[in-house]
């Protein structure tokens, strides 16, 4: 039986801050019914996508941003996203702010926060949740940066590792990923997900058009020319079909780079945004196409050399090579 999937990336243009979650879920609503009358059986959401991208903005007391955060899955904010996917048949990846009452590494129960995805199949049930792992910015305040990126004060490091789960997609079982924006620039991460076989590496992100660091020039269309890049490569290397979804646009004064992509095995992009606006994008998957880098230059079985590869998960900081010093 063939195993071709129809895979739309539902890119949303910005969410203001003062945006409310009804307006936002409406729109989430609408993608969903326009991918079910495209054809479409899987759906991808961007990074956090019930919100502006809110780690931008400094708050004292994280407890003052609970609104930004969702304390489960569904909510009865989110419910109308659970009821569309039902009713259209659909599985789909959604980013949100997680807040958690769960022991950590010591034991203690407490309120957590995660930059989290699910993915939530026809059913209407989280059939995978995913933690962000690779968290950009700072914890504290900056005063060097021109805009804030909070994701390391807002959000703890993802404790769920890089989960891979067989679930439905349309009547085809898939082998399906997940990553989180920055994630997608770690080679790690995506061999993590190819390690298991996967076959569709969903990820969503908000990335901002500009550098806002000051630490240096970077070229502005270099940006999407890098996130492309990974993905390309990711998809390529791991033999895997992507969907990159971005959150794109204008908000409140800040620019977020828009060209959601889906990327087939080889590296190549098969359908790609246009604009920075609630906008879908759709490509059919033939899942066959996986089978080649995974039985050819991507085997990992019979050409991976892990007695080579110890600092890769051993050693974080990179340390200066040895001098070389000619023969006297
Ligand atoms: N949300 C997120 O992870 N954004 C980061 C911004 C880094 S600035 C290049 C990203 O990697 O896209």
């Amino acid at each position: 039986m063939k195993r071709v999937i129809t895979v739309a990336a539902a890119q949303l243009g910005p969410i203001q801050k003062a945006e409310g979650r009804d307006v936002v879920v409406a729109r989430l609503v609408r993608l969903l019914e326009q991918a079910h009358h495209r054809g479409a059986q899987v759906v991808v959401f961007p990074e956090l996508a019930l919100t502006t991208f809110f780690p931008r903005w400094y708050v004292e007391d994280l407890d003052e941003a609970d609104a930004w955060f969702e304390p489960s899955l569904p909510s009865p904010a989110t419910q109308p996203v659970f009821d569309a996917i039902r009713r259209l048949g659909l599985t789909c990846y959604l980013g949100y702010g997680e807040i958690a009452h769960e022991a950590d590494e010591t034991g203690v129960v407490r309120k957590r926060r995660f930059n989290t995805a699910v993915v939530i199949a026809p059913s209407g049930e989280i059939v995978l949740k995913y933690r962000k792992v690779h968290l950009p910015g700072h914890k504290e305040f900056s005063t060097v940066r021109k805009v804030q990126h909070l994701e390391k004060r807002y959000f703890e490091v993802g404790n769920l590792g890089f989960p891979v789960v067989r679930a439905p997609v349309g009547g085809v079982d898939v082998n399906l990923g997940t990553l989180i924006c920055n994630d997608r620039r770690w080679p790690e991460a995506w061999r993590e997900l190819g390690l298991q076989q996967v076959e569709l590496v969903m990820l969503g992100y908000n990335t901002p058009a500009v550098n806002q660091e000051n630490r240096g020039f970077e070229a502005n269309h270099l940006r999407n020319f890098h996130s492309q890049l990974s993905i390309q490569a990711g998809c390529y290397q791991n033999a895997t079909f992507g969907v990159g979804v971005a959150k794109a646009g204008n908000e409140d004064g800040f620019e977020l780079m828009g060209h959601s992509v889906i990327v087939n095995p080889q590296g190549e992009i098969m359908a790609m945004a246009t604009s920075c606006a609630d906008e879908l994008v759709v490509a059919d998957c033939d899942l066959a196409m996986c089978e080649l880098g995974r039985t050819t230059i991507f085997n990992f079985a019979q050409h991976r050399r892990l007695e080579a590869y110890a600092r890769i998960a051993t050693q974080t900081g990179s340390t200066e090579p040895p001098v070389w010093q000619p023969a006297r």
